[in-house]
Formats: structure tokens, sequence, C-alpha cells
């Protein structure tokens, strides 16, 4: 047992705290360890009880954070905006009935909005600001699922007539429609950020809000007020990607962040946490990562109950139950509630039994009552240091009848007749009454109170929302000649396009224009691509600047962190990554300063391990250079299964808006980022780049003169046959094409095979050029044929086609329809290996021995080359044609 000597006492404790203290040591001296645990609990107990919050536990009561007597009283008018939520809550209804009475099975949602209405309506009227002064107002991330209420208001707004509301999920008639979800793809004046598939919009949100500091500690942006704001399921904290950057938002002390988080208990199948409170365990969670937790669980209509209760039971009662049991009271009626519920205690009874059953089953939960959020959001706002979440208890299908609080309500689409009447007469609709049985959508006139309510406060809040704009940017890209160093090869030196790249991206930084738009990011592999010379250059961002004297300081090429650094590190995490790269690739539009973000990655954990990242990234228009760093199967030697990437170009492929490039010289890199930066930014055209980057080092060849179209366009010849006529034409692209240069010599040299050796940059955008030719070709018989790119650049050549690359064989395949010749691929399929890259490319059969043997073996079934040389050849260049497939090994 310790003696009271052996506990330090602490010093700067008041005398009146001292004395408790010193009584507290005496039970612990006195009676054990054991003995000072159980009063602390009691006391704590007690301080619960007292409304203390004792700090530092996870949870507290299952109450409203915000006590009634601090609440301030709303500042709007009540009456008038539960009719306009009334309305808008009718058209998103009537809209979705509507298209689905019209078009069975097209879809769409009205649950999740219903749960959602009024925590929309409040900051739409009293929050939201479209603009401050002449800067961007708040980003707003919206339940995807809720998008019919959002272009419910904007109908009322007059933003969208009834034309419009009747193309919700009709994108593809003559008038513009409405997207099911939010996509700035399809709907580029509307939507900022895509959130429909869950768990992206609240991880981008935490980046954003971060990135908007990054610009503001660079002095690129004025500091606002400004807020991000995202509207989150609870079922969708499910995802990893919702809750796994929380603590990125405290240690960044966002406190321009809110996440709402619409706890109607429900997800798609049922109830999100049946068994247990979700606003429990979400607010353990949020505020065990350091944010402003406030919870509106009950509507002012508790309130009341509370103050009568004076046995604690009704808390109790509350804290007994689970969210099943909550769902359940919503879907029955009042009868049920107060046996199920109250009934368990007589206290509780007696405290309900003047209530109706009827005013039981209205009782509102937190979430639907605008004074709670009113205050909640206020607070939100008002709070500095950090993130704030709202954990708003609502309930889904709200008000829709027989669809209410049921497991099925998410499905919900179209409501009966009687369904329909019911909500006219719960939301007491001014529909009239022609058009509340056609269940058509309906508003009042622009001079209406509702209408002239909505306009004034929308203006005083600086506009519409949601809308996206892009301004006209003057942007002058660099012409090649600026990256001339490059250009002009590596004058023997070995470096690798790795290196290469770091250095024109050192370059750019150093550029008086655009060097302050360039954004490197980075998962924690700056010294894998060689980035400390940048790191030196331009130091890493730090919200709090360099709070400790790095161990290397004296060295060179420090550790530098600066609170105006320019590199983003973000640690291990590649969707985090992905979430800056988004914020800084869509700052053109969302900050009108044209960011151009370069993040550097093992190319393995890209579009495999974020692809729906980068798929919402297109979908946002977003701009900038993804470069997969460390790539090919056969180069990226050593590291074996998980880290050899061979096939992220097939994935990039997929990607409407991203054009990928595989370069095998620094030359051929540095005439891509030149064209990527014009295009993007100066042609504004609606495309990011993917360029693989690798770690083999080999001198670098100066540009040849006339090859820059051949390289944005995907081929050009890089060395033609050395004597004579070639009968066989080698494609190579990344490092595989100096296997393609080698085995061009063993065929002349050994062989007498002529040969001329292409770089392919791009069997990507040489397929979707063809593709694009063959459309119109198909769709304009009557006119002379138009010739796809590869066709003119081969011009005629003869000979079979020998592709290789450190990619699968499938990306080469792709061009097979057009080629005049036999196509033979050569690629990297299969699970990689741990091991060097000449028995990985040996493995693998992209090295210029098995070239140099597929050319024979496809010459001589052409008839062009003696049968039993080509057999023999295959011994002499030691390959075993008996060794196992790598595709399957
Ligand atoms: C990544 C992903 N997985 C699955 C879905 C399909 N889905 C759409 S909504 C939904 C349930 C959403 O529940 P919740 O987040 O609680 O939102 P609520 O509609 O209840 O407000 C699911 C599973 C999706 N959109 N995205
Ligand atoms: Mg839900």
């Amino acid at each position: 047992m310790s003696t009271k000597a052996e506990i330090p006492v602490e010093t700067d404790f008041s005398a009146e705290v001292q004395e408790w203290i010193e009584a507290f040591d005496e039970v612990i001296v006195g009676e054990g360890p054991e003995q000072g645990a159980t009063l602390l609990d009691a006391l704590r107990k007690r301080a619960r009880q007292a409304g203390v919050n004792p700090p530092g536990e996870l949870t507290t009561p299952y109450i409203n954070t915000i006590p009634k007597h601090e609440e301030e009283p709303y500042p709007g008018d009540q009456a008038l905006e539960r009719r306009v939520e009334s309305l808008i809550r009718w058209n998103a209804m009537a809209m979705v009935h509507g298209q689905n009475k019209k078009d069975p099975g097209i879809g769409g949602h009205i649950s999740t909005y219903s749960s959602l209405a009024t925590l929309l309506e409040v900051g739409f009227n009293h929050f939201f600001h479209a603009t401050y002064g002449d800067q961007p107002g708040d980003f707003i991330y919206f339940q995807g699922h809720a998008s019919p209420g959002v272009y419910a208001r904007a109908y009322l707004e007059g933003r969208f007539d009834d034309q419009r509301l009747a193309n919700f999920r009709h994108e593809l008639r003559d008038t513009p429609g409405l997207s099911s979800y939010p996509h700035p793809w399809l709907m580029p004046d509307f939507w900022r950020f895509p959130t429909v598939s869950m768990g992206i919009g609240p991880l981008n949100a935490i980046y954003q809000a971060r990135f908007m500091r990054y610009l503001e500690h660079r002095n690129l942006i004025e500091k606002t007020p400004r807020k991000v704001w995202a509207f989150v399921g609870d079922g969708e904290t499910d995802e990893v990607d919702t809750l796994g950057a929380l603590s990125v938002a405290s240690r960044e002390k966002l406190d321009n962040l809110i996440f709402v988080v619409n706890c109607n208990l429900q997800r798609l199948d049922g109830p999100v946490r049946g068994n247990k409170r979700i606003i429990d365990e979400l607010e353990g969670i949020f505020r065990g990562a350091g944010w402003n937790v406030i919870k509106v669980i009950w509507g002012s209509d508790w309130d009341k109950l509370f103050e009568r209760d004076h046995t604690g039971l009704l808390l109790k009662r509350m804290e007994e139950a689970v969210d099943g049991e909550f769902q359940a009271y919503k879907a029955k009626d009042g009868a049920y509630l107060r046996r199920e519920f109250f009934g368990k205690y007589p206290e509780l009874l007696e405290l309900v039994s003047d209530y109706t059953d009827e005013q039981l089953i209205k009782l509102h939960r937190g979430g639907h009552d605008r004074t709670k959020i009113f205050n909640a959001y206020k607070r939100a706002i008002e709070h500095t240091g950090g993130p704030t979440v709202i954990l708003a208890k609502t309930v889904k299908g709200y008000g829709l009848g027989s669809t209410q609080a049921r497991n099925a309500s998410h499905q919900e689409k179209k409501l009966s007749d009687d369904a329909i009447a019911s909500f006219v007469h719960t939301f007491n609709i001014p529909v009239p009454d022609e058009l509340a049985k056609q269940g058509k959508p309906w508003k009042p006139t622009p001079d209406s109170p509702e209408i002239k309510y909505i306009q004034e406060h929308r203006a005083k809040l600086g506009g519409y929302m949601p809308r996206r704009d892009v301004p006209e940017l003057k942007f002058k890209a660099p012409a090649l000649d600026y990256f001339k160093e490059w250009t002009g090869g590596s004058k023997g030196r070995a470096v690798s396009t790795t290196m290469g790249f770091v250095s024109v991206l050192r370059h750019l930084l150093k550029d008086p224009e655009i060097g302050k738009l360039i954004v490197p990011i980075v998962p924690d592999e700056g010294r894998t691509f060689g980035l400390e010379s940048a790191i030196r250059q331009v130091g890493i961002y730090a919200s709090e600047g360099q709070k400790y004297k790095p161990h290397d300081v004296d060295m060179m090429l420090y550790y530098r962190e600066e609170q105006d650094g320019q590199i983003l590190e973000e640690g291990i995490t590649e969707a985090g990554s992905m979430a800056s790269f988004t914020a800084a690739g869509t700052a053109y539009s969302n900050y009108r300063v044209p960011m151009i973000p370069f993040y550097m990655y093992y190319s393995m954990f890209g579009f495999q391990r974020v692809g729906d990242m980068i798929w919402a990234f297109a979908d946002s228009r977003g701009k900038g250079f993804l470069m997969g760093g460390t790539a090919g199967r056969t180069t990226m030697l050593g590291e074996g299964l998980q880290h050899q990437d061979g096939h992220s170009h097939v994935l990039a492929s997929t990607v409407p808006t991203c054009l990928s490039y595989d370069p095998a010289y620094v030359y051929e890199l540095a005439a891509i980022v030149q064209d990527g930066i014009r295009r993007m930014y100066q042609e504004n055209e609606q495309v990011f780049y993917y360029i693989t980057m690798y770690n083999e080092d080999y001198a670098m060849p100066e540009m040849p003169e006339g090859v820059q179209e051949g390289i944005v366009h995907g081929i050009y010849k890089l060395k033609a046959a050395p004597k004579g006529k070639a009968t066989a034409q080698l494609f190579g692209s990344g490092p595989i094409l100096n296997e393609a240069l080698k085995a061009q010599e063993i065929l002349a040299e050994k062989y007498g095979v002529q040969a001329d050796v292409w770089s392919v940059t791009s069997y990507n955008e040489l397929r979707r050029d063809a593709l694009a030719v063959e459309r119109w070709n198909r769709l304009h018989p009557a006119e002379p044929e138009k010739t796809p790119y590869i066709l003119s650049a081969l011009n005629g050549s003869k000979g079979p086609i020998i592709a290789a690359s450190d990619y699968m064989k499938s990306v080469p395949d792709q061009l097979a329809p057009w080629l005049l010749n036999r196509l033979v691929s050569l690629g990297t399929d299969g699970f990689g290996r741990s091991d060097n890259r000449e028995h990985l490319r040996s493995h693998f059969e992209v090295n210029a021995e098995s070239i140099v043997a597929a050319t024979l073996s496809r010459l001589s079934r052409d008839g062009k080359f003696d049968t039993a040389k080509a057999q023999k050849a295959i011994a002499e260049l030691g390959i075993n044609p008996e060794k196992g497939d790598p595709a399957k090994a």
C-alpha cells in the first residue's frame, strides 16, 4: 500500500481544492487504490446527476448537449419556415413519386431528405453563406440521397422550372436533366462535391477544410469565416473513410469544419445499431478524436417532460432503450410508445398521464426542431480551436405515414393515394387539391410570403446554394523550351524518370509565375522519390510551423516544416492524399485559384487502392497530375507481390477524363507535363493526368526532332531498323523500351532480322483516338474514312508488331482491332515476385531475349523466318520453352 509521502503533490491547486485532494489522498493511503477508484466512480456519477459533465469522459448522458436555459430564441419566422419546408418536402416527394409513376423503376429517394429537411432548412435560411463579400462562401457536402430536397428548394427559389423537375433522372432528353445524385460532371453549374459513394464526402470535407487553411497560410486566398459543412448519414459512418481521418481535423484545429450526422437510426436494410445507440457510439469516437460534440437528441416538447421528472427515470429509461426500440416507437403509434417506453415505470406513465396518444407520438426529435438545430449550428460556427460534429437524432421517412421509420423506408419511391393525402394533412401543405391528388410539384407565386421569405434570406447570405462556377482564368502555360534542361538529355548520366520528374518539379516550384500554384503531395514516400531537395526548397506545410529543432537541422537537406510550407506530406494515407489532391485539383473553381497538384505515390497504391476517390475526383472535374511512382512489375525490384504494379494503366483507362502515360525517357515526361499544364490550365480542358515514373537509372537521351506530337498522342518512331527495311516492329514503353532497343540489336546482329523500335507513351490515348475515329466512320458511311492516329503514325510499316511493357498484355492488346499486322503482346500478367530486375524480366518474359524470341517465333509462323532456326534461337537466348506461365504463377 502506498504511503502518503509517495504520492507526488500538485502544488498549483487552490487551497479549497487542496483540501479535497488531501481527503482523497487519505482514502488511497488508508484504504487502498481500489477504494480510491470506487470513490472517483461515485463522484463521477454524482457529477452526472448534478448535470456536470466530467472532463475526459467519452460519452455523456443521452440528452441534448445544450441545455434549455442556454438556448437562444430562434431568429426566424418559424411558422413561415415550416410552411416553406413543407412545400419543399412536398415537391421532393412529388418529383420522385411522379417520375416513378411515369417511368417505373427509375428510382429516387424520399426518406433520407424527409429526415434531413429541417437540418438543411435551418442552414439555408440562417447559416449557409454563398459568398463572403467578394470571396467564395461555405462549402456544403450534401448527403447524396437527399438530392431531391435540394432540387425542390431550387425549384421554389425559381432556379428550376417544372420541366426541369420533370427531368429528374431523365438526363438524356432534349432539355437539361437533374442528376440522380450530386455530380459536378453532370450539373457543373450546380453541384460542387460528389458524395453519394458513402464515406467519400466526409473524407473529402476534412481535407477540404485543411486545404482551405493551407491556402490561407500560404496567402493564396483571403481568410474568411468560411465553413465546410458535411452532412453525413449515420449508416455512412460505418465506412472507414468517414471516420478514418477524424484526427486530422482535430490535430489541424479545423474550426472551419462542421459535420452534421443525420442520426435517423436507419440505413438501407435496417437499423444502424439496433442493439445499441449510434449516437453514444459516435459521441465516443468523435470526442476521443478530439472533436467538439454537440448532441441534438430531443425536441423542445421533451423539455417540459424533463422539467417535470424529478426521479431521473426519464433519462434512465432513455438510456435503457436501444435504437431498435427508438425506431419502433416512431414506426408505431402513441399508444405503443406509452405502453412500451413510458409504461416500464409507473412514475413515467404518470408523467405523461395528461398527454393524449396523438400528443405522445408528436414528441419531436431534436433533428426536427428548428430551435435546437439553430442553437447547435450557432455553437458550431462560434466554436474555435477544432472541428465540431452535430449528432442530430431524426426519423427516417419523417411524416411519410406508413413509410416512416420502417426498415424498408430507404427504398420507398412512391406513395399510395392515402399516404399522399396524409402527407398533405400532416404538413398542412397548401397545394391545390387536384395537384395533391396527382402528386404533382407545386409552388406559390413569387410574391407569396413563403417565396419572398426564402429569397430575402438567401440574398442576405449572398445568393443561392449549391452553386458551382468557374472564373475565367488567364493562364499562360510554359512552352516546351522552358523544359530544355530535361529535353536535352542527361549527357550520359544514369538517372531515373522519377529523378527527372523531381527536378522538373523543382524547376516549376521556382517559377515566379506558376511556382506558387504547384502543390506537391506525398504520402510518406518523399525519400522514396528523392524529394529531400524539394523539402529543403519549399518546406512541408505545417499549420503550426516547426515547433522542434529537427535532429538533422545542421544538414543541407534537413526536414523542414513551415507554416507556409508548400509540400503536403500526408503521412501514410493514400485516401487522405487523394482527398488533398481533390481539394487542390478543384481549387480553380472552389477558391478561384488554379492550383496544380502533383500527387506522387506508389503506383500500386493508387487506382486499385483509392480508385473510387479517383472516380469522384474525375466527377468533380478535378485537374492535376497523379504521378505513379516505383511503377512497373519488373522495374520495382525486390518488394514483391504487394508492391509491384503491372496493372494501374488498365485501371486508369477506365476513368473517362484521365489521360494516362507510361514514358520511358525524361524528355517524354517533360513533354507530357508541359502539354498537361497547357491543356488543363490554359485551354481549360476537363481532364487530368496519370503518369507512371520508374526508379531504374539509365542515360536519358536528348529529345529527337519532331517527336513532341507523337509523345502526347501516344507513339513515335524512336529508332528505325539499323540496316535497311524493317520486317518487324518493336513497341516499347517505360524502361522496357530499353529491352526493345537491345532486342533490335540482337535481331539484326545475330539473326539478320531488321526491326524498327517505337516508343509508345500511351496505349490508352491511342485507343481512345482510334475508338473516336471508328465511331465517326461508323456514323458516316458515305464520307471518306478517317484514319486513327496509330495507323497514320505507323504509315504502312511492315511486319508483325511485338509490343512489350512493364504492364499487363491487355494494355497493348487494346490496339489490336486497328492494327494491320499481327500484334504479339508481352507483359507482366500475374503476381509479382521478390527478385532483381534481370530475373523478374526473364520470369515475366519482357526482357530483350523474350522480345527477340517472340519476334522470331512470329516471323516463322508467318513463313518469314526458318522455324527450326526460331526454335534453336529460343534455346540460344536462354529461354526454357517448358517453363511455367508467369500469368498463373
Ligand atoms: C460505398 C457505398 N456503398 C453502398 C451504397 C448504397 N447505399 C446507398 S444509401 C445507403 C444507406 C445509407 O444510410 P445512411 O448513411 O444512414 O443514410 P440515410 O439515408 O439513412 O440518411 C446505402 C447502403 C453507396 N451509395 N455507397
Ligand atoms: Mg441513416
